[in-house]
């Protein structure tokens, strides 16, 4: 049976998710990944798209993409556990203290650097909102080339040596659409000195998926916990310190919308890209997982293919973790030769036995 079929309110766990190339990234991008559950809330009026729930996110997808996926019937999803009590978190420190470098190994980018920050994150996770309140009407449009998506970019507020670019909004960083390629190509070609990743607090599972292939990048980043009213609202709590240890990069919880921490977002931000503090951690392919061979394949092919990443300009691990999802892109600007495809080819193959 297809998730096309599935009826409103009924659950169903993903088996198979067919399509090929890019479009089966874009499904796996999305969350739809083969033992996850999905729970039909609605169609659109039209009958077309529908609304899944999956993993406690709203997704909507076309009937016909919907065919390609094949499930199996379930019962409905069990609440959540309650979460046990929140206590109070620490916040987060400013790295003065050498919590994210040692003053010994410093080396601040001279005074009067303009330090250029990219805005990334999901679609409608506040991105636009706190812009508009970073960069006040310190604001020019242009374009980005090649595309018809607007880009704006301004010097956030009382720090003139800024400039920040507003992203559009997406999922990841496989190249599907062309929202994803302007944003791989602005990081990678433009190399930002720091990244600002914005991340809707009421969805964070969703939307972490994007936070580690940008941590990928190499390039010094911090996460605004955007919509913490929201969370507030609903007697919710985010343990931030957990975050910030499980990441390794600063978290800063914000309301984009209510002009929260967003202040300290800015320090946070100037600070680690002045010091070009870059995330603490990139490697989340854990050596035990299944039997590490997802970790030997990543690692095999870094090392395979280090020298050409640097020639390229391209940060060797995202450059490695998009040749195992098959990026045509990636794998024509590293120059790879016969010998070294093929090599990666048997590494991967080796990898998904
Ligand atoms: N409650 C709440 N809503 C927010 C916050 N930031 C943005 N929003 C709302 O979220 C929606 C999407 O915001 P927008 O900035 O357009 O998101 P973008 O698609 O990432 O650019 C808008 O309706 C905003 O008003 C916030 O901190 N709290
Ligand atoms: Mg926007």
């Amino acid at each position: 049976m297809t998730l096309k079929e599935l009826k409103i309110g009924e659950s169903a766990v993903i088996d198979t998710v067919g399509g090929t190339g890019e479009l089966r990234q874009h499904f796996l991008d999305m969350g739809l990944i083969p033992g996850e559950k999905v729970t039909l809330v609605k169609f659109a009026p039209m009958g077309d798209p529908m609304e899944l729930q999956i993993h406690g996110y709203e997704l909507t997808l076309r009937l016909d993409d919907a065919a390609r996926i094949e499930i199996t019937p379930a019962e409905a999803p069990a609440a959540a556990p309650a979460r046990k009590a929140g206590r109070m978190v620490e916040h987060p420190g400013l790295g003065e203290g050498g919590r994210y470098h040692t003053k010994k190994g410093e080396h601040p980018l001279p005074d009067g650097t303009v330090l250029t920050f990219a805005l990334a994150g999901n679609q409608n996770c506040g991105k636009t909102t706190l812009f508009n309140q970073l960069t006040g009407s310190n604001q020019h449009v242009g374009n980005f080339p090649g595309v018809t998506v607007d880009r704006k970019s301004g010097a956030i507020r009382e720090h003139p040596d800024t400039e920040v670019t507003d992203l559009p909004g997406i999922y990841s960083m496989s190249p599907y659409s062309s929202e994803e390629i302007v944003t791989r190509q602005f990081i990678i070609g433009e190399k930002p000195t720091g990244i600002i990743n914005i991340v809707d607090a009421t969805n964070i599972e969703r939307n972490l998926y994007l936070t580690m292939q940008l941590m990928e990048l190499d390039t010094p980043m911090v996460l605004a916990l955007n919509m913490m009213d929201e969370v507030r609202g609903n007697g919710g709590t985010i343990n931030i310190n957990e975050m910030e240890a499980m990441l390794g990069i600063p978290v800063v919880p914000i309301s984009a919308a209510k002009n929260e921490g967003v202040d300290e977002l800015v320090d946070h931000a100037i600070h680690v890209a002045k010091y070009q503090e870059r995330p603490g951690r990139m490697d989340f392919c854990g050596e035990d997982d299944h039997g590490g061979a997802v970790h030997r394949c990543i690692h095999g092919i870094i090392h395979l293919i280090e020298d050409h990443a640097r020639a390229a300009g391209i940060p060797v691990r995202f450059a490695a973790t998009k040749l195992v999802e098959g990026d045509p892109r990636i794998e024509e600007a590293l120059k790879l030769d016969q010998n070294e495809k093929e090599m990666i080819e048997h590494i991967i193959l080796q990898m998904e036995q």
